[in-house]
C-alpha cells in the first residue's frame, strides 16, 4: 500500500515510461534532474535493501551528477565497504527502477529478497547515509530517497539539508561499519591533523600560492576545513568559483583537463601559483600551472596540466622510495607495490612508471569501480584515471606489519602517518590535494619539477553518435575492439601508419556515444589518427 501512494505522486507518465532504458552506467544513473524522483525514491528502496542483505550494514546514496552540467543529477550508491555499489546489483538497481507500476515493484523486491545470497534481506534493521552535492534539483530528490529508505524498512541517516562531497560519504560509510569515528567532523580531523602531522618540522614549503578551483561546487563548503593544514604551514591558500557561479560550468576538474584552459576567475595569479580544481562533488582533482601550455604557444589561459597521470607518478615515485626505506626493517615478504591506469592514461607516464621506476602498470577498464578492484590486490597501490580520480590504498596486513616495524625506522612511520590522510575507499579530491602537498614538501621538489617529470604525448579525444553503441565490444582493458572486427583491423592498420601511434575505440559508459582516443608523436598526427578512426567508426 505504502509503495502504491508513493507511486502516486513520484513520477509522472513520460518520466514512468523513460526509467525503463536508464541503465546504471559506469557510476550510477544519471540525467537531467527533474526527471529523476522516481529513480531516487527506488534507489532509497534499494539502498536500504542492500544494507539489510549485508546484515544491518550501513549503505550510502549521494545525489550528484559530478562533472556534469548543472541541469543534470544523478544517484551514485554507496555499498558496505564504502566502494561503490556492488556489481551484482547494478542489476537489481535497474530492475527495480524499470518497474512500471506499484505491484511490478513489490514484485520485483520481492524476487531480490528470495534470491539465495540475499537470504538475510528479511532481517530487520539496516540503516543508510543520504547526501547531496549543491545542485538545485538535489532537495527533492533527496526526499525521495528518504521516502525509499523508509520504504525499505530502514533508518535514514541525512537530511535533505546534508550537503557531502562524494568521497566524504563513502568514508562515513565505510568507518561507520568499521565502528571508527564516522561523523563529517572526525573526517575533517583525520584529514587536517594527519596532514599537520606529515608537515610539521619540514621547513621549506613547496609553492608560495596554491589556488583551489572549487568548481562553485560542494567541495567550497568543504575545503576551508582540511586546507588550513596547508595554509599553517606558510602556503597563501585561495579559494575560487566558490559558489557564486553554475557548478561546473568554464571550471572544474573535467573543464580544465578538457579544455587545457584556465578556469573562470582565474585572472592576475601570483607568479609562483600552484592551481588545482575539484569536479562539482570534489571526488576528481587535477592540477595546473598558468602557462605557456606544453605547446609552448603560449595561448592567453593556456595551462600546463598535471592530471590524473602525473599525480599518480609523484605519488608512485614517493611510494617506491618509501618502501625502498624499508629493505630489511621488515619481517615476511617484500611488499607488494601495485599502480593502476586505464587505456586512457597518456603513453608517456606509463613509460615513466615502467622505465624510470621500474613498476609494472596493471590497465584496467574505464571506471573507478574497476580500477578500485584491481589496485585491492596489493600490499600498498595507488589507482588514478588521467580525469583526476583516484587513491592510494594500503592493506590491513601490510599496514600491521608496518605498525610491528622498529620506531627508529623513518619510512614505516611515514607511510603509517601518510595512510592517515588517504580516502581508502573511493578517490577523494581534498585528500589527494593533501597528499600532493605533502609529497612535494617530503621530496623538496618544486611545482615545476614535478610538471618535468615527463612530457606528454600529444593526443585527442573524439566522441562519435552511433546508431546503437552495444555493437561494440571490448578486451585488453578497452584497448581493443573483439566486435566489429574489421573496425579493429582498420584501426591497427591507422595506428601502424602514425609515428608512435596508439589509439582505441570504446563505448563511453555515461552517455550515449562512442569515444576514441588516439596518441601520436605530433599534436596534427592525433589528430589526423583521431579523425580518421572516426571516419571509419561512422
Ligand atoms: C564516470 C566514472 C569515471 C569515468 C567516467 C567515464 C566513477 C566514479 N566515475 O564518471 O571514473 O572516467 O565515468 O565515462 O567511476 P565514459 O564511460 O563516458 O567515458
Ligand atoms: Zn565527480
Amino acid at each position: 500500500k505504502f509503495f502504491r501512494e508513493l507511486w502516486k505522486t513520484i513520477d509522472g507518465e513520460e518520466e514512468r515510461r523513460s526509467r525503463v532504458k536508464i541503465s546504471y552506467g559506469t557510476a550510477g544513473f544519471r540525467r537531467k534532474g527533474e526527471t529523476l524522483r522516481g529513480v531516487a525514491f527506488r534507489c532509497g528502496l534499494l539502498a536500504g535493501l542492500r544494507s539489510r542483505a549485508l546484515d544491518g550494514k550501513a549503505t550510502g546514496l549521494v545525489v550528484t551528477a559530478s562533472h556534469n552540467p548543472v541541469e543534470d543529477n544523478g544517484i551514485k550508491l554507496v555499498d558496505g565497504d564504502g566502494g561503490m555499489l556492488h556489481i551484482s546489483w547494478e542489476k537489481y538497481a535497474e530492475e527495480v527502477v524499470a518497474a512500471q507500476s506499484s505491484q511490478e515493484l513489490q514484485q520485483v523486491v520481492e524476487k531480490i529478497v528470495l534470491r539465495p545470497e540475499n537470504t538475510c534481506v528479511a532481517a530487520s534493521g539496516g540503516v543508510v547515509l543520504l547526501a547531496r552535492d549543491t545542485r538545485p534539483t538535489g532537495e527533492a530528490l533527496i526526499a525521495a530517497a528518504i521516502a525509499g529508505v523508509k520504504a525499505a524498512g530502514c533508518e535514514a541517516l541525512g537530511s535533505t539539508d546534508t550537503l557531502r562531497t562524494t568521497p566524504q560519504l563513502h568514508w562515513q560509510v565505510l568507518m561507520k561499519n568499521c565502528g571508527k569515528p564516522s561523523e563529517e567532523s572526525d573526517y575533517f580531523d583525520k584529514l587536517r591533523e594527519g596532514c599537520s602531522r606529515l608537515l610539521s618540522g619540514q621547513g621549506s614549503k613547496p609553492v608560495g600560492h596554491l589556488i583551489i578551483d572549487c568548481a562553485n561546487g560542494v567541495g567550497a563548503l568543504k575545503a576551508p576545513s582540511v586546507v588550513s593544514a596547508i595554509s599553517n604551514a606558510g602556503t597563501v591558500v585561495t579559494l575560487k568559483n566558490t559558489g557564486g557561479g553554475v557548478v561546473n560550468h568554464l571550471c572544474g576538474a573535467d573543464y580544465v583537463q578538457k579544455e587545457k584552459v584556465l578556469p573562470e576567475t582565474f585572472v592576475d595569479l601570483p607568479g609562483d601559483s600552484l592551481c588545482l580544481s575539484l569536479d562539482g562533488d570534489a571526488d576528481r582533482v587535477v592540477f595546473f600551472l598558468p602557462g605557456a601550455g606544453q605547446s609552448g604557444q603560449g595561448a592567453p589561459g593556456s595551462v600546463d596540466l598535471l592530471d590524473g597521470d602525473k599525480i599518480l607518478c609523484l605519488i608512485a615515485a614517493h611510494l617506491k622510495s618509501c618502501l625502498s626505506k624499508l629493505d630489511g626493517a621488515m619481517t615476511g615478504p617484500k611488499p607488494s607495490i601495485g599502480v593502476i591506469q586505464t587505456a586512457y592514461a597518456n603513453g608517456s607516464s606509463t613509460r615513466y612508471l615502467e622505465e624510470n621506476l621500474g613498476l609494472s602498470v596493471v590497465k584496467t577498464k574505464t571506471g573507478v569501480k574497476h580500477l578500485h578492484h584491481s589496485a585491492l590486490a596489493f600490499d600498498v597501490s595507488v589507482y588514478f584515471e588521467a580525469n583526476g580520480h583516484g587513491t592510494v590504498l594500503f592493506s590491513e596486513s601490510f599496514l600491521e606489519r608496518l605498525r610491528k616495524v622498529p620506531q627508529g625506522n623513518g619510512g614505516a612511520m611515514h607511510l603509517l602517518e601518510l595512510s592517515d590522510i588517504v580516502n581508502p575507499s573511493v578517490g577523494d579530491a581534498l585528500s589527494m590535494a593533501l597528499l600532493v602537498y605533502v609529497i612535494l614538501t617530503h621530496k623538496k621538489w618544486t611545482h615545476r619539477e614535478w610538471c618535468d617529470l615527463y612530457r606528454d604525448v600529444p593526443s585527442r579525444m573524439l566522441k562519435c553518435v552511433v546508431p546503437d553503441r552495444s555493437q561494440i565490444k571490448t578486451t585488453n582493458a578497452e584497448q581493443q575492439m573483439l566486435q566489429p572486427q574489421e573496425l579493429q583491423v582498420k584501426v591497427d592498420e591507422l595506428v601502424s601508419k602514425a609515428s608512435l601511434g596508439r589509439a582505441f575505440v570504446r563505448p563511453s559508459g555515461t552517455e550515449d556515444i562512442v569515444r576514441i582516443y588516439a596518441e601520436a608523436e605530433t599534436q596534427q598526427g592525433a589528430d589526423q589518427l583521431a579523425q580518421s578512426i572516426m571516419e571509419a567508426v561512422r
